[in-house]
């Protein structure tokens, strides 16, 4: 939230997580509980935000959200459950305003529901919620979706903390996982750090008294929306219009935060070599890389941002030729118009971060291209590699294995494009933002239900 002349107005965060909030809360109604910056009020009505629903502000001073946000919340629980426990910076005091806030959201929210009500609680942030609401004898049905991978015990073991964040979670009726391999690593923390029973079908904890279902619940995408927007004249027009400019043969996109799990150095070097390598291909291909800009306030991410600096700049030293370079570096969040224009130019998508939840470039890509196919190239290591099987699959670490993915993207003939495509396409369509949602909330109210596939 921003106050300005006009008073408090939203900004819209981009990133996964936002996006799929908003997208539920619009559709099925709600207060949304957040920490919207300083100096706004405790409530704030959809008339003065313009959003669908209102929201109810925590407030949170500034070293308490350096601790907890930048600190506990981005500089251990994120790298950790991406599996980078070397850049993990534990700290006491990380914890001491993680577990603050924590209490902050429960105390706001223990104040705003009432017996009918579902809470659905968001992600890594908040993870101590679950647990103080039912410590407050708070009588709604919570639920919990985890964004991002669960790692396993000998992972998330090197935290001091891990018995507190297992309770703390298990405080919920219902949580939820990008996928399976999650699950199964949530349960394996739940039977060796707190030696309680565990069932794995369907995958639930058995505590004194209740039970908590333990659910995958892939996250999906608006598909109707990204596959109108894509197929409309203007977005058309303005895709060609993008190719006419890059004035190649062949467009390569990557879209990501700034953020060193989406492996945007390795892609780059992977490019790289597979200029170095196919030569005839240099002037004939673009590789757009869109970058958003992400967690400044932590360090390590002001120097990624130098290294992928450093990596645009030798590629387009090396290889610009006669004034054009086959590489463009655009480093800003885009009006949500051009970047499906550029989902709709691009003939391949380089999704490859070295660990993701799920990615929902990856999705967004395929709703935008099924018409005109294009080719995705998919990590091994995000979540959505699990449902879109008929992906280029690559391991990200392995410039290699980057470079003659590359190859066989460009070089795939038109028919297996249109197949692999018509594939991936019919599991997006199916697996939906709308079902997601609708899915979480079935579960949530009545935890014995069994999913329906489509919304
Ligand atoms: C977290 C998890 C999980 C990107 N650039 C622009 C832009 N975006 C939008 C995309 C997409 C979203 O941001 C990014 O979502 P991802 O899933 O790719 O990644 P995270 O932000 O890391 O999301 C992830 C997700 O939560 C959901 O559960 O999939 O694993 O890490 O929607 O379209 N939007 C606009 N301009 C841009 O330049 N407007």
């Amino acid at each position: 939230m921003v106050r300005g002349p006009q008073g408090v107005s939203a900004l819209r965060t981009v990133g996964g997580l936002a996006g799929a909030l908003d997208d539920a809360l619009r559709l099925h109604g709600g207060t949304w509980i957040a920490w919207v910056g300083q100096h706004v009020p405790d409530e704030l009505p959809p008339e003065t935000t313009g959003l669908a629903y209102p929201i109810r502000a925590v407030r949170l001073k500034e070293r308490e959200v350096s601790h907890y946000y930048a600190g506990f919340s981005n500089q251990v629980l994120w790298p950790l459950c991406h599996m980078f426990p070397s850049r993990c910076r534990i700290q006491q005091n990380y914890w001491m305003a993680y577990r603050a806030a924590n209490e902050r959201f429960a105390a706001t929210v223990a104040a705003s529901v009432t017996r009918n009500d579902l809470v659905w609680v968001h992600d890594f942030h908040l993870c101590l919620v679950p647990g103080l609401l039912r410590g407050a004898g708070v009588p709604a049905r919570v639920g919990v979706f985890w964004h991002i991978p669960f790692p396993p015990p000998t992972v998330f073991g090197i935290l001091r903390w891990r018995e507190e964040l297992l309770t703390g979670l298990l405080g919920a009726d219902l949580l939820a996982f990008q996928t399976e391999a999650d699950v199964r690593n949530f349960l394996a923390n739940v039977r060796q750090f707190l030696h309680v029973p565990v069932v794995d079908d369907p995958p639930t904890v058995r505590l004194a008294g209740r039970d908590v279902r333990v659910t995958a619940l892939p996250i999906g995408i608006d598909y109707e929306h990204f596959h109108a927007e894509a197929t409309d004249p203007d977005t058309r027009e303005r895709a060609a219009r993008l190719r006419h400019n890059l004035g190649s043969d062949v467009v390569l996109l990557g879209v990501d935060r700034l953020d060193y799990t989406k492996g945007i150095v390795e892609r780059l070097r992977g490019f790289e070599r597979f200029l170095e390598r196919q030569p005839e291909w240099r002037r004939r291909v673009c590789f757009v890389q869109v970058t958003v800009p992400s967690r400044d306030r932590v360090p390590e991410y002001r120097d990624l941002k130098r290294t992928v600096d450093e990596a645009v700049g030798r590629i387009a030293g090396r290889f610009t030729y006669e004034g054009r370079s086959p590489l463009r570096y655009l480093y800003t969040a885009l009006p949500r118009e051009q970047l499906i224009a550029y989902y709709a130019a691009a003939d391949v998508a380089l999704v490859t971060p070295l660990r993701d939840g799920m990615n929902l470039v990856a999705k967004e890509y395929v709703a935008c291209r099924v018409g005109t196919p294009g080719v995705l190239v998919l990590s091994e290591f995000a979540g959505a590699a699990n449902d879109l099987r008929e992906a280029v699959l690559v391991n990200p670490y392995d410039p290699e294995a980057l470079r003659r993915r590359i190859e066989i993207a460009v070089s795939m003939p038109p028919e297996e494009r249109a197949r692999r495509m018509r594939a991936l396409d019919r599991r997006v369509a199916t697996h939906t933002i709308q079902w997601w949602t609708a899915s979480f909330l079935q579960l949530l109210e009545n935890p014995a239900a069994t999913l329906a596939m489509t919304a």
